[in-house]
């Protein structure tokens, strides 16, 4: 089989309550673990799923809009969502990154709004993203379905999930609320951080 379903890199209730164990058992147990047979059963024979995954997500899309790419891409969206959370997230942020979102949101209020708004103006099922811009500077994008700025040539540091599988049961219809708490209380910045870093180097 050769995509597969990793372990959460932390228990199921380590994000709790801002996201419930219940939340993660299901986020991760049921919808990630279609997704993962899902693109199984459609790449067999491809050989897709034997390449690193930020490149079976491109080869999927050169192959066109449709199952193969959704449920890839939702693989790779996913992997980096478990990591752009933390019990005790949020808090201060690694000298680098404070400037780097200083020098690109003003403030780390200006980043907060923005990723809440961002979130929020993602119509239906999708994602928001904090990334590493083409020019070097730090930009806060949206995304469709299993899209992701991968697509577009830039690196995601922090994503999450604004499919409503995400946050339902813990927040209904308040979104805003989820978006909030995710920024302020879940981001696991040293993640960040490490994913920056290897983009410089790349660049
Ligand atoms: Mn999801």
């Amino acid at each position: 089989m050769p995509f597969t379903l990793n372990p959460l890199p932390y228990a199921h209730d380590a994000v709790a309550p801002y996201v419930s164990a219940q939340t993660m058992e299901l986020h991760h147990g049921k919808h990630l673990k279609a997704y993962v047979d899902k693109a199984n059963e459609l790449s067999e024979g491809t050989g897709l799923g034997d390449l690193p995954l930020e490149q079976a997500v491109l080869e999927a899309h050169k192959k066109g809009p449709g199952p193969l790419f959704n449920n890839v891409g939702q693989i790779y969206n996913h992997t980096i969502f478990w990591d752009s959370m933390k019990k005790n997230g949020g808090g201060n942020l690694p000298g680098t990154l404070e400037k780097k979102i200083n020098e690109s949101f003003e403030s780390r209020e200006g980043f907060n709004k923005k990723f809440v708004d961002t979130g929020l103006a993602q119509f239906g099922s999708g994602w928001v993203w904090l990334v590493v811009g083409k020019d070097g500077k730090l930009e806060v994008t949206k995304s469709p379905n299993g899209e992701s700025p991968l697509l577009e040539g830039k690196t995601p540091l922090i994503g999450c999930d604004v499919w409503e599988h995400a946050y339902y049961l813990d927040y209904q219809n308040r979104r805003a609320d989820y978006l909030k708490a995710f920024v302020e209380n879940l981001i696991n910045w040293d993640f960040a951080l490490q994913k920056f870093e290897a983009a410089d180097k790349a660049a």
